[in-house]
């Protein structure tokens, strides 16, 4: 696809917008390709460390939002490992080696809601790690590209996090934030004690009255994701150990993304097909990258 430099002196979002989705479309993959150079040479530069503060934690399970993020954790989980075929709908729209992706086409109120399901196949991590990388903020903009800010709001508990995050502005959309809750867990398997435990993170959205939505310059996105995680391990050779070969971790990656505001429906699932398998390849690689020196986190 050719790209056009567009010299557009007046325009606005919305559905008023003077661009035309073809315009708005170019308009966007080029802004984005911008956000990949960027990264690429950032991704060249010594990584920078985030803090997180060091506020008293409380046992998550007295916090005001504990019944919801048990609730919304346990669906997400019944939800992930629900399959993809049959009368769910869903239809396939990427695929690359191991990993398969799957939409379905869903609208509220005029904006689209696409559910995405994704599920991938990564050798040589466990799930624990796999979860511990997408939970912990230290890691988050080592694989984030579209990351451009990001602070814990408040710490819950060890294994849950509130986070408010800035993505970067794709232009000539509005720049998006997010404002929500991050928990790990690992479930065991009743039914079958020998498998191996699971791992999730779920995200979900939160309020808080000290972030508002909408205030400033960024339009507030709403979002649901989980990803869950599982290992397998090859049965050990006589007498030597796991090593990371015999290690395979099949992931499942749901998400539910409300842009909050209006963008072309055609521009935004151009966005989704072009940005979601590129940011699960990214933190899957980014996830065997930290792992390959480290013992193994089962
Ligand atoms: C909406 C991932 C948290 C990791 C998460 C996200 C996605 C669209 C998108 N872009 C309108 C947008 C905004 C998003 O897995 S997470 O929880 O660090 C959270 C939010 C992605 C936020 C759009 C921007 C304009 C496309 C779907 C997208 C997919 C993947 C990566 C980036």
């Amino acid at each position: 696809m050719g790209k056009m430099k567009l010299k557009i002196k007046f325009f606005r979002e919305g559905p008023h917008s003077t661009l035309c989705d073809e315009e708005f479309y170019d308009a966007v993959e080029t802004g984005l390709d911008k956000i990949d150079e960027e990264n690429q040479l950032r991704d060249r530069l010594k990584q920078k460390v985030v803090s997180i503060p060091t506020s008293p934690t409380t046992s998550a399970a007295k916090h005001r939002l504990w019944p919801e993020i048990d609730k919304v954790s346990t669906e997400q989980l019944h939800y992930a490992r629900l399959g993809v075929g049959g009368a769910g709908g869903w239809q396939l729209f990427a695929e690359d080696g191991d990993m398969r992706m799957y939409r379905r086409e869903e609208e509220a109120d005029g904006l689209v809601v696409d559910p995405l399901k994704a599920c991938h196949v990564v050798k040589g991590v466990t799930g624990h790690e796999v979860c511990n990388i997408f939970y912990s903020p230290e890691y988050r903009s080592g694989w984030e590209a579209t990351l451009e800010d990001m602070t814990v709001v408040e710490k819950i508990s060890d294994d849950t996090l509130v986070f408010l995050q800035t993505h970067k502005r794709i232009w000539p959309a509005s720049q998006r934030d997010a404002l929500f809750w991050s928990h790990i867990r690992r479930v065991s398997d009743d039914q079958d004690p020998d498998a191996h435990d699971l791992w999730i993170v779920c995200n979900h959205s939160t309020e808080y009255t000290e972030h508002p939505p909408n205030a400033g310059k960024c339009v507030r996105v709403y979002l649901t994701v989980c990803l869950v995680c599982q290992t397998f391990i090859d049965p050990p050779k006589e007498g030597s150990e796991i090593t990371r070969d015999d290690i395979t971790c099949k992931i499942t990656y749901c998400s539910v993304v409300n842009p909050g505001g209006w963008a072309p429906a055609a521009v935004l699932r151009a966005v989704y097909k072009r940005e979601y398998p590129k940011f699960l390849k990214r933190f899957t690689s980014y996830c065997i990258d930290q792992c390959k020196d480290k013992p193994i986190l089962f």
